[in-house]
C-alpha cells in the first residue's frame, strides 16, 4: 500500500443500540469506495436499516504501523450448539483459561453480556484465572479498531477462503480481528459468536490453537453474541491494553494455513 494510510471505520445503530460496524485501513484512493460499502452494509443489515451511521475517517501516521501474519484456521465440525459449545471450552482450557472464567464468558454472552441483556458493541476483558469481568464500561466494551490485510493478504486469503466454500465477510473479519487479538501483550484467547441471528457460527483463537472456528456456537435465531477476550492474571496495565486494541494500526500481509473442516473429536 503506497502513500499515508488511514482508518476508515463505520458504525451503525438502530434504536439507539448497536447494529452493526467495520473497519479498514486504506489509502486516500480507496476511501470513497469502502465509505460507500459500510453505508450500504449499514442500510442493508439483516437486523434492520440503521438509524444512525457514524463514519470516522483518520490519517494514520505510517511509522506506528505494525505488520503480521494472520493465525492458521481450523473449522471443527459440531451437531449442535451445545456440543460446539463443550469443543469451545475445551480449547479455551488448553489455551491457559480457567473453568470458571470460561463459564462466566459463555453465561455472560449467552444472555447478553450488556446490563440490559442485550449483546455489548465491543468485548468482555476477563480475568483468565478468576473470571473477573474488567472492561471499564460493561454496555459498551472495547472495540478492536485499525486492522486491516494487506491487499495481496486479502487475494490470497480469498482464494484460500473460496476453496474451502468458507470466503465470506464475517470470516474474513473476524480472522483479521482475532489475529490483532493475538498480538495484544496480556491476551490469552478469545472466545466469539456472531450476534447476527442468521449466522451461527463463533471460534476460539489462541497463540498455541491459532482461530478454531465451529459452525454452531449458538442456535440459530438468537441475537445474542459478542466477544470475550482472556487476560493473564497479574500485572498488566488496563488502560494500555484497551489503548492498544483500540488505537494500533496492525496491517497482516501474510495469512496462515487455512485446513479443510474436519468433525470435532474429543480427543482433541
Ligand atoms: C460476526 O461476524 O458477527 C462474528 C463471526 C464469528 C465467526 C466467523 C467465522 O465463521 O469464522
Ligand atoms: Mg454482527
Amino acid at each position: 500500500m503506497k502513500g499515508p494510510l488511514f482508518s476508515i471505520r463505520m458504525q451503525a445503530s438502530l434504536h439507539g443500540r448497536h447494529l452493526s460496524g467495520a473497519e479498514h485501513l486504506s489509502t486516500a484512493e480507496d476511501l470513497e469506495r469502502l465509505a460507500a460499502g459500510m453505508v450500504k452494509r449499514a442500510l442493508g443489515h439483516m437486523r434492520g436499516r440503521a438509524e444512525k451511521i457514524q463514519l470516522t475517517i483518520e490519517e494514520v501516521a505510517t511509522g506506528q504501523i505494525d505488520y503480521g501474519a494472520l493465525p492458521d484456521l481450523h473449522t471443527y465440525l459440531v451437531d449442535d450448539y451445545h456440543q460446539g459449545r463443550r469443543a469451545a471450552a475445551a480449547i479455551l482450557l488448553k489455551s491457559g483459561v480457567s473453568s470458571l472464567a470460561i463459564d462466566g464468558a459463555m453465561a455472560a454472552m449467552a444472555s447478553g453480556a450488556a446490563p440490559d441483556g442485550r449483546s455489548m458493541r465491543g468485548a468482555m476483558l476477563i480475568d483468565a484465572k478468576n473470571g473477573n469481568r474488567l472492561e471499564p464500561d460493561q454496555a459498551r466494551g472495547v472495540r478492536v479498531s485499525r486492522m486491516d490485510l494487506t491487499e495481496q493478504a486479502q487475494q490470497e486469503l480469498i482464494l484460500g477462503l473460496q476453496a474451502l466454500g468458507l470466503d465470506n465477510a464475517h470470516v474474513r473479519e473476524a480472522l483479521t480481528l482475532a489475529a490483532k487479538v493475538l498480538t495484544t501483550p496480556g491476551i490469552v484467547a478469545e472466545l466469539c459468536w456472531s450476534d447476527d441471528p442468521g449466522y451461527t457460527a463463533g471460534y476460539v483463537a489462541s497463540a498455541q490453537q491459532g482461530y478454531v472456528r465451529f459452525p454452531h456456537l449458538k442456535p440459530i435465531g438468537d441475537e445474542r453474541g459478542g466477544r470475550a477476550f482472556f487476560l493473564a492474571s497479574g500485572e498488566q496495565d488496563l488502560s494500555e491494553l484497551i489503548d492498544y486494541l483500540q488505537t494500533k494500526p496492525m496491517l497482516f500481509d501474510r495469512i496462515g494455513q487455512l485446513y479443510r473442516a474436519q468433525p470435532w473429536g474429543e480427543e482433541l
